[in-house]
């Protein structure tokens, strides 16, 4: 049985109103903002995913945003794609600090990794494999030694309940870092990782997850805990997205905040 989760908030309108939205994310541990991103540069972005897997054989010569399809996520060569998807391009755009210097009201900085994710539909399977997701988790477990970076997740074609994408449990940040343990179903370069028991989250922390289009971003807490929805539509569609830390900028030398 599959539960339908509750949406995202959409804090657009509080964009501008300082303390709205400090107020929202002190409270809700996540930002949801609809349509701030330059959807040229987002697509960009796309073509260049789309470019890569046509240069790796995993899709057709010939494959479109439209039509793309490929087999399977694990047999594409992840580095090689890194090579082909010019994202820092994207993140250091005038235009995106700009949003992310509005979200945070200082200056940013924005980390060197990205995670690039193309996932194609498991609809149907006889033998899906979802160990390449992430469990519930807190990007704060993996990432440190600061905790004041702040984790952005941009969809470059359009999600939707079918295509899956990321899943936020509300205000759980609240209680700092959580027990993270072992998780055999869910893997990264072959070995397990760890993840948050389902059944250690409360009541007051529902899943919630809303249907993004490009130009649209959701960002979240170190301590927010997430995870990966699969990609199950029918008919079938690719979850193209990435995502990357953002985080207060260090003061130049010689200068205070
Ligand atoms: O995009 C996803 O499937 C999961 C994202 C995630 O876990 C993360 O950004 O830390």
């Amino acid at each position: 049985m599959t539960v339908a989760l509750k949406d995202y908030q959409d804090c657009t309108p509080l964009l501008g109103d300082r303390a709205a939205l400090d107020a929202f994310y002190a409270q809700h541990g996540y930002l949801y903002l609809r349509g701030v991103l330059d959807r040229r540069l987002v697509r960009d972005v796309a073509t260049q995913m789309l470019d890569g897997l046509v240069a790796l054989g995993a899709a057709p010569p010939g494959s479109t945003l439209e039509n793309l399809d490929i087999a399977s996520f694990e047999a594409v060569d992840e580095i090689a794609m890194h090579d082909h998807v010019r994202y820092d391009d994207f993140w250091q755009h005038p235009s995106t600090i700009s949003v992310f210097e509005q979200v945070f009201g200082e200056p940013v900085f924005v980390f060197k990794s990205t995670t690039i994710r193309y996932y194609p539909s498991q609809a149907g399977s006889e033998d899906p494999s979802f160990s390449y997701l992430t469990p519930l988790h807190q990007d704060g477990f993996y990432i440190g030694p600061n905790k004041d970076f702040r984790t952005v997740w941009v969809p470059l074609l359009p999600t939707s309940t079918g295509t899956g994408g990321v899943a936020i449990a509300d205000g759980s940040h609240h209680d700092g870092l959580r027990e993270h343990v072992l998780n055999e179903s869910f893997k990264r370069f072959g070995h397990p990782v760890r993840g948050i028991p389902v059944d250690t989250m409360g009541a007051d922390e529902p899943l919630l997850f809303s249907p993004m289009e490009p130009g649209d971003l959701v960002l979240f807490h170190a301590f927010t805990c997430h995870k990966s929805l699969p990609n199950l539509s029918d008919p079938r569609a690719m979850r193209m997205s990435m995502d990357t830390r953002v985080q207060p900028a260090p003061p130049r030398p010689g200068t205070t905040r």
